[in-house]
């Protein structure tokens, strides 16, 4: 239940919390607490039409048919009424398995909205007691507990002070958005009260000041851990998802009013979540039907990964050499492991490699587009390591081309070391030139 109130024009509230929500397969009903032509923030002339009277009907009405909610998500709340009104619709739609998420709109870098006087964050303060998940920039957190705000770069010692100072609120878990180490770096701090976790999600900032961030990331946050992901896991998710949409209105130049474009991110938010709340699973090729499977993988991957880093014809002739259906049965029936990749239903992946002596030769790993950049390839590190393992080998080496430097650094983070290079004669005119990479575990 996505409480806040509904800016007809200017993405934020309600008209993002329900999309992106919904994103996720999670069904999300609202209640409107108040409608708007437009939000407040940078536009003159708004209509506000207050629903704090149509509330305990709406509340009464949902009563008599038995309703409970498994989650509250609060917003923006446009005065002390409204507060108090929310607080016992809660209490009164709550079951036992309910988390309250509470945003408690008021302000920003070190002010109130305007719309707000000075009494407003005791009230605000009464709804976060209530919370199982706070997500409050800096800003409110200091005008609820009565603290000085002070500008940033911020120290850990500070933002672990600020912590201690929220346990007030008997909270499980609290998310400040805004926080800044170092110039130049903005994201998301996190406790988790119930296990005392800590952690941060740190990014580029971007220049400029974009309307219905905070919205855009309650939601998303939201979203995931209502998929029951950790909150690690859930806060980097929104942070990626807010910084995407501030990026794309950035380098598109739109009218910040207008919110951010958080639309085009959807389909990455799903599959993110998607991921994190279900893992992916792997199954060993051991028939016709799945070297077909990889076959197919391999044509699509390789033809969009290669295009444009490869001779002219050069991907055809090593996909038809090495990756097609008769070449990948061959190399099975000598002895190497082929794994397909799934993620909800599809084929997202594949691994191939072969034990050797003392070694693992790394063959292939190979990810659809959507699919890269999401930490897959550690997991499927983890498998070629266990399956090593179980064999008594402790040593893997794969061989990556020269030019392909995000491949190489990402294979030195996971623990591999350039150890030679190989130049190969692949025929036809063509040749590789590649770095021999080893690993050891
Ligand atoms: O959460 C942002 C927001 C929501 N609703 C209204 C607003 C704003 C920010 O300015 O004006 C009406």
């Amino acid at each position: 239940m996505a409480v806040h109130d509904i800016s007809c024009v200017g993405r934020c509230s309600l008209t993002v919390a329900l999309p992106i929500i919904s994103a996720v397969g999670i069904e999300c009903s609202v209640l409107p607490t108040a409608v708007l032509s437009t939000h407040t923030g940078g536009f003159t002339g708004f209509t506000y039409r207050d629903l704090t009277e149509d509330i305990k009907p709406i509340e009464d009405h949902w009563k008599s048919l038995g309703l409970t909610f498994d989650g509250f998500y609060t917003g923006f709340l446009g005065s002390y009424e409204q507060i108090d009104l929310v607080k016992a619709l809660i209490s009164d739609l709550s079951n036992d398995n309910t988390t309250i998420y509470v945003d408690p709109v008021m302000g920003d870098v070190g002010k109130l909205y305007s719309i707000f006087d000075s009494e407003f964050p005791k009230g605000m303060r009464k709804l976060c007691e209530k919370a199982d998940v706070l997500m409050p920039n800096l800003t409110e957190l200091c005008f609820m507990l009565g603290l000085e705000y002070k500008e940033g770069p911020y120290t850990w010692d500070y933002i672990d002070q600020i912590f201690r100072e929220a346990e007030v609120f008997g909270l499980k878990k609290i998310v400040i958005t805004g926080v800044s180490f170092e110039e130049g770096k903005i994201g998301a701090v996190f406790k988790d009260y119930e296990t005392g976790a800590t952690g941060q999600v740190m990014r580029d900032a971007i220049e400029g000041y974009y309307h219905g961030t905070g919205d855009v990331f309650g939601s998303a946050l939201v979203g995931a851990l209502e998929s029951g992901i950790s909150l690690n896991d859930s806060v980097r998710i929104a942070v990626d998802f807010t910084v995407g949409s501030i990026k794309r209105t950035h380098e598109s130049g739109a009218d910040v009013r207008y919110g951010v474009d958080f639309e085009e991110g959807l389909g990455e938010y799903n599959r993110q979540v998607r991921i994190a709340s279900e893992g992916i699973s792997f199954e060993i090729v051991d028939s016709d039907l799945q070297v077909a499977r990889v076959a197919g993988m391999a044509a699509r991957i390789w033809s969009e990964f290669w295009a444009d880093k490869l001779k002219e014809g050069q991907t055809e002739y090593m996909v038809n050499k090495f990756q097609s259906f008769q070449p990948i049965k061959d190399s099975i029936d000598k002895g190497y492991e082929y794994y397909i990749l799934e993620s909800g239903g599809q084929d997202i992946g594949y691994t191939g490699f072969n034990f050797e002596e003392d070694r693992v030769f790394i063959s292939k790993i190979y990810l659809d587009r959507d699919y890269r950049g999401l930490g897959l390839s550690a997991q499927i590190l983890d498998l070629i390591r266990a399956r090593a393992l179980s064999e008594g080998i402790h040593k893997a080496y794969l061989t990556v081309k020269r030019d392909n430097l995000q491949a190489i650094n990402a294979y030195k983070r996971a623990g591999f070391i350039v150890s030679g290079q190989a130049d190969t004669d692949i025929g036809n005119g063509y040749e590789m030139n590649d770095y021999i990479l080893e690993w050891s575990f």
